[in-house]
């Protein structure tokens, strides 16, 4: 098997070489997967619950060992990746309530009565992105295999390491072999096998918007389940009758977290133009106190970018005529700095207001009343997330409604919970992942009439 190797984001050095998986390879693990299923499905529910709360328990364990793989490996915050650990476990142990709870109905009908079940899908194939390595391998990953599925994942080619972990620490804690597998490789190979192979049940894909498109046009040849979690161009609307000094605080969080590789970024601000002028300068100094650097630092709020390849991308959004309002700081030297960067004014043909950057890049708009905000949020391909700030409850539920996305908080900058669905309107994406349904997903609705006349 041939090998890569993983740099470390913010100093550029190589931290490891792994193992790259092929088709054959990929094949022989979903042979694997198709077997342990058989076994998998049969285990008891509450041994399967107690298996996944061993394997939460283990995770919970290497908290520590699996947050400093992520800080050399993907160049996230220590701190956020602490939080990225236990969110693992958390996952997890949210969905080892499953098990137990897959309870069909009983529906009366003439002549008898009809009994559903919840049937497992079978394998399940989950593509994980680079950006989110750990929580989003757990979103696909903890609900399937607590409703009988086993799952093969293949990781982002940039960001494996913690999901190779992950897996070690199931076998541990006693999940049997093939339950859990990760295979490192190539999208085009290990990802596109997984998608065409018919024994794959089901697709879990989180990416882009154009590879997940081709992954859902190949899923369609083999009618095979599919969920798409993918890009975003989210709204931040900021109302005159808001707490103005909180949006603006918590605005550079709400996109420059992870250095704005986050599907969820905030990165059209929209502000009410009779509060433009204050906003900007609380938003000043609030994007100059992001604290970019070092990720292994305890303190630090922001690190690179995940690759020189992706730092030019994103640096092709801020050319030199681009209007930057104001600008963060970030570290001379090695690694793929970016600083935190506001564009302002910025009209609705900018390519940085219109595409998705995935990087530290925002820009800001001013918007005249409700009904414009409203259209102006809109105006995008995408619908994944966005923030609504005001003090009117009767307008936070009104915009609310006519804001055409899958996740909104109102009067604060945070999307993602795991008890709450997750997902997209538009294109960003088909389906929804965590909350108490996610379940429903990986699992087939069986019906059976029982005769008793
Ligand atoms: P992609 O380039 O789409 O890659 C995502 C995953 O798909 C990677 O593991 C990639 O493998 C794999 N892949 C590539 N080509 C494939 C193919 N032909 N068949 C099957 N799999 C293939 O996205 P990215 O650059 O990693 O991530 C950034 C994008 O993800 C952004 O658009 C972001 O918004 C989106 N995202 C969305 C969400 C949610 S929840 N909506 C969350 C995070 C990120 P490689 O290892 O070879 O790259």
């Amino acid at each position: 098997m041939s090998e890569f190797t993983v740099l470390n984001p913010a100093t550029e050095r190589p931290v490891t070489t792994v193992a790259e998986a092929g088709a054959e390879e990929t094949d022989a693990a979903i042979a694997r997967a198709v077997t342990a299923q058989q076994a998998w499905r049969a285990v008891a529910p509450g041994d399967r619950a107690a298996l996944l709360r061993r394997f939460a328990a283990a995770v919970d364990t290497h908290i520590s060992e699996l947050a400093d793989l992520e800080v050399a490996g993907s160049g996230h915050p220590l701190g956020q990746a602490t939080w990225e650990a236990g969110h693992v476990r958390d996952v997890l142990l949210y969905y080892s309530a499953t098990p137990e709870r897959l309870i069909g109905k009983q529906i009366p009908v003439p002549g008898g009565l009809n009994v559903t079940f919840h049937e497992p899908v079978g394998v399940v194939g989950l593509i994980v992105p680079w950006n989110f390595p750990m929580p989003i391998f757990s979103w696909g990953m903890a609900p399937a295999l607590a409703s009988g599925n086993t799952v093969v994942a293949k990781p982002a080619q940039l960001t494996p390491l913690t999901a190779i972990r992950i897996a070690e620490l199931a076998l541990e804690a006693g999940l049997p072999e093939g339950v859990l597998q990760v295979l490192p490789g190539r999208g085009s190979v290990v990802g596109q096998r997984l998608v065409d192979h018919p024994q794959v049940r089901k697709i879990v894909f989180t990416g882009s918007t154009e590879v997940g498109s081709e992954v859902m046009a190949g899923c369609a040849r083999h009618i095979k389940r599919v969920t798409l979690e993918l890009g975003g161009k989210s709204a931040n609307i900021v109302f005159a009758d808001s707490d103005l000094e909180r949006a603006a605080a918590t605005a550079p969080y709400a996109v420059f977290d992870n250095a704005g590789q986050d599907c969820c970024a905030r990165s059209r601000i929209l502000v009410q133009r009779s509060v433009l002028d204050r906003f900007m300068e609380l938003l000043e100094s609030a994007v100059k106190n992001v604290a970019v650097g070092d990720p292994a630092e305890p303190g630090t709020e922001m690190g690179p970018l995940i690759s020189a390849a992706h730092r030019q991308h994103v640096a092709s959004y801020v050319p030199g005529d681009a209007p930057v309002a104001f600008r963060g700081s970030a570290p001379d030297g090695p690694g793929f700095w970016f600083p935190p960067t506001v564009l302002a004014p910025v009209g609705a043909d900018y390519p940085a207001y219109t595409e998705e950057v995935f990087g530290p890049v925002v820009t800001v708009t001013p918007f005249e009343d409700e009904a414009d905000a409203v259209a102006i949020a809109n105006d995008t391909p995408y619908g994944l997330s966005g923030s609504i700030w005001t003090s009117d409850v009767g307008r936070a539920i009104r915009v609310s409604r006519a804001v055409e996305t899958g996740t909104l908080s109102v009067n604060s900058h945070s999307s993602v919970r795991y008890w709450t669905p997750f997902g997209g309107f538009k294109q960003s994406g088909l389906g929804r992942e965590l909350g108490p349904d996610a379940p429903d997903a990986f699992t087939e609705t069986k019906n059976v009439f029982i005769a008793t006349d």
